[in-house]
C-alpha cells in the first residue's frame, strides 16, 4: 500500500513544547491505545521526559483483546509502572489514582523530609485521540477538557485542577517520522492519524488481511467472510453491508469507511494489533 506520510512541521514544535511542559511536572502519565500498544509509544516523546516518572496508562481496554492487553501489561510494568483502563468507563480515575503513589515516591519522600505538600502536578501525554482528555475528564469529575473521537482535538495545552493534584492536558504528540510502517498502519486503524491524508481503500485491504489472520472469526461472523484474497473479502465486505454503485458496481471507497468505522467503535468486536511477545524491551 502508499507509504503513510506524515508532515512533521508542527509535531517538531509540539515535542519543544512537550520538552518545556515536562519540566514543569513531577510525573508523566503516558496514554497507550490497548489496541496498539507499540504503535501509541512515542519513544523520542518518552525520551524527552528524561529522570521524569512514567506510569503507563493501557486505555481503551474495552476496545482491545483482553489477553493481548495483559500481556503487553506484564511486559511494560517489567521497566515502569503501569495499568489498563477505560476511561469512558467507571473506575478508571481510582484504578489511575491507586497507581500515583509507586509513581510519585521520590517527590513524597522529599516533600515530606522538607515539612511540604504541594499537590504533585501531572503531565498526560501521548499520541493523537488516545483518550488523554477522556482520561483527565474521568480524574477530575467532570467535562473540563474537550474529547472527540478524530486525531487532533486538544489545540493547546490546559492545566486541570482536581482534589489532590493538577493535570497538564496537551495534543497528541506524532513521532517525527514513521520508521516502521506497519505500526504506522496500526495508527491509521484506530484513528490516531487524520483520515484526510489516508488512502482508505488501501488501509481497508491491509486491515482485512491482518484481521484475516489474527481474528478470522470476528470476520465471518459480522460479514460472512470466509478466507479468500483481502480483494475477495474486500468485495464480501461490500455485499454484506449493501455498498453497491448502479451496474453493480461495489462502492470501495464507502465500505472501507464503513469497515473502519465498524472497527473502531467495536462493532466488529475486541481487536489488538500487535503482541507482546514481538516487542520485549521496546518500552524500557
Ligand atoms: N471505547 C472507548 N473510547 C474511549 C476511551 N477513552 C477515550 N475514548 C474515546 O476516544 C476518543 C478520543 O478521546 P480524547 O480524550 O479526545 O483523546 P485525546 O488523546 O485527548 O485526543 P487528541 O486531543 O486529539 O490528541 C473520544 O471519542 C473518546 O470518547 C475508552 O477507554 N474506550
Ligand atoms: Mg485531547
Amino acid at each position: 500500500m502508499k507509504h503513510i506520510q506524515w508532515f512533521p512541521g508542527h509535531m517538531t514544535k509540539a515535542m519543544r513544547m512537550m520538552e518545556e511542559s515536562a519540566a514543569l511536572v513531577d510525573g508523566v502519565l503516558f496514554i497507550l491505545d490497548a489496541r496498539a500498544p507499540a504503535a501509541t509509544f512515542n519513544k523520542k516523546l518518552k525520551k524527552l521526559f528524561g529522570a521524569k516518572p512514567v506510569l503507563f496508562v493501557l486505555n481503551k481496554c474495552d476496545l482491545a483483546d483482553d489477553a493481548a492487553t495483559d500481556a503487553f501489561l506484564a511486559e511494560i510494568g517489567k521497566g515502569a509502572p503501569a495499568v489498563k483502563c477505560t476511561a469512558t468507563a467507571q473506575g478508571a480515575a481510582g484504578r489511575i489514582a491507586a497507581k500515583l503513589p509507586e509513581l510519585l515516591k521520590d517527590k513524597f519522600a522529599k516533600d515530606a523530609a522538607r515539612g511540604m505538600n504541594r499537590p504533585p502536578r501531572l503531565l498526560v501525554a501521548g499520541i493523537p485521540n488516545t483518550g488523554k482528555s477522556t482520561v483527565i475528564n474521568a480524574m477530575s469529575g467532570q467535562k473540563r477538557a474537550v474529547t472527540g473521537d478524530k486525531a487532533g482535538v486538544t489545540r493547546g495545552k490546559q492545566w486541570i485542577r482536581c482534589a489532590g493534584f493538577e493535570l497538564l492536558d496537551t495534543p497528541g504528540t506524532m513521532p517525527p517520522s514513521f520508521e516502521d510502517q506497519a505500526l504506522a498502519r496500526h495508527l491509521a486503524y484506530i484513528g490516531s492519524i487524520n483520515d484526510d491524508i489516508l488512502d482508505i481503500p488501501s488501509l481497508a485491504l491491509a486491515l482485512l488481511e491482518e484481521l484475516a489472520a489474527s481474528y478470522p472469526a470476528l470476520l465471518a461472523a459480522r460479514y460472512g467472510i470466509d478466507g479468500g484474497e483481502p480483494l475477495a473479502m474486500y468485495e464480501q465486505v461490500c455485499r454484506a453491508r449493501g455498498f453497491l454503485i448502479r451496474g453493480g458496481e461495489f462502492d470501495y471507497e464507502r465500505a472501507a469507511r464503513a469497515l473502519l468505522d465498524d472497527l473502531r467503535k467495536g462493532r466488529l468486536g475486541r481487536v489488538t494489533f500487535e503482541r507482546a511477545e514481538n516487542f520485549r524491551g521496546y518500552f524500557a
